[in-house]
């Protein structure tokens, strides 16, 4: 059982951390680092994008689908119910993933999640889809890594049948659950990363082998050729969720450098800045969040204030898990 109270302010700073980082990323995904700096220099604002500056993508869309479900199965995966949000969800405008566009078709033929999941790609999707949804997870089992990792790839076996985009679920729920209990004042790096790596079960190799890059590459995050080499910057979730890892660690001391770093990668911008963003927002709380990015956010239907309001429920859940005993 955790020591320390569940903190209101991180555990929406989760949420809207993800939400801040897809919309960031959003309008300069799918390009190189190079062409981000010679454009930009860095991303600093949120800069114009098709559906308008500030909006939101395939990322916070079925974060919001995944906590829903959470709420409505008091923190377990029902896996049905999950189909049924992420379809409600999908809008074919909002960027989503190939894997995701070829879900749906197979769900609204008949065919079951588990064999649907197993047609894509050549033995399931390894993208990092389940991971850039975590967040929920990760606030419902704050503290608690072993569990945040079970409920994290439960939900990733959904749509995610590779065990890689299963394992880097798992690596980035336990990175925001041991986020939100981190205090900011004795932070280490090393000392976040060796847990993170102690919790990761032993057949998580390609993670593990990440984790330390991780560590080692902090001396050289100037160099983004020979980080995006490394640690990798599309969507593939074990070349993504590193990255993002590596975003926070190297710029754990503020919010807005983290999110800016992730997004100066080039790559898969929006999910690696909304991954980052789930840990440092976890990490430094909702009051982080830079004032411009926080009123540049899209508020209309699943926008900034319902999402908030979303927290607010999976906080109240957590609490109250955490209260009568807590399984997992
Ligand atoms: C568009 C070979 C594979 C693979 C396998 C590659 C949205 C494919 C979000 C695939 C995120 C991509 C992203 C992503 C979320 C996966 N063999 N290649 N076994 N498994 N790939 O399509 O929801 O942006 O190139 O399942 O996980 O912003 O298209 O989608 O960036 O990884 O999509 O995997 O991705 P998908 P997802
Ligand atoms: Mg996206
Ligand atoms: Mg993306």
């Amino acid at each position: 059982m955790m020591a320390t109270p569940l903190d209101r302010d991180r555990c929406i700073g989760a949420f809207l951390g993800t939400f801040v980082g897809d919309a960031l990323g959003m309008p300069v995904e799918g390009w190189t680092w190079s062409r981000i700096r010679r454009q930009y220099g860095e991303v600093r604002h949120m800069v114009p994008a098709r559906l308008g500056a500030g909006t939101y993508t395939d990322d916070t869309l079925l974060m919001i689908a995944l906590a829903e479900s959470l709420l409505a199965s008091e923190g377990r995966v029902d896996p049905e119910d999950l189909v049924r949000r992420f379809r409600k969800v999908y809008d074919p405008r909002r960027g989503f993933g190939a894997g995701m566009h070829r879900l749906v078709r197979l769900w609204d033929e008949g065919v079951p999640w588990e064999e649907a999941a197993r047609r894509l790609f050549d033995g399931g999707s390894y993208g990092n889809g389940a991971a850039m949804r975590v967040a929920p997870v990760g606030v419902l089992f704050a503290g608690r890594l072993a569990a945040a990792y079970k409920l994290a790839v439960a939900q990733a076996r959904v749509t995610h049948a590779h065990p890689l985009a299963q394992q880097a679920a798992g690596l980035q729920a336990m990175a925001v659950a041991l986020a939100l209990v981190t205090p900011v004042s004795t932070f280490d790096p090393e000392d976040f990363v060796a847990e993170l790596e102690a919790a990761l079960p032993a057949s998580a190799e390609t993670l593990r082998r990440a984790l330390m890059l991780v560590l080692e590459l902090r001396t050289y995050w100037e160099d983004r050729e020979r980080v995006v080499h490394k640690l990798g910057n599309g969507a593939a979730a074990h070349r993504s969720v590193p990255t993002a890892l590596f975003a926070f660690i190297t710029f754990w001391r503020s919010f807005e450098e983290a999110l800016v770093y992730a997004v100066s990668l080039g790559g898969d911008t929006d999910t690696i800045a909304a991954m980052t963003g789930a840990i440092a927002g976890a990490f430094h709380g909702v009051r982080a969040i830079p004032t411009r990015w926080w009123d540049a956010l899209e508020n209309g239907p699943r926008g900034r204030d319902d999402v908030v309001r979303l927290a607010e429920r999976v906080y109240a859940l957590a609490q109250q898990l955490q209260a009568t005993g807590a399984r997992g």
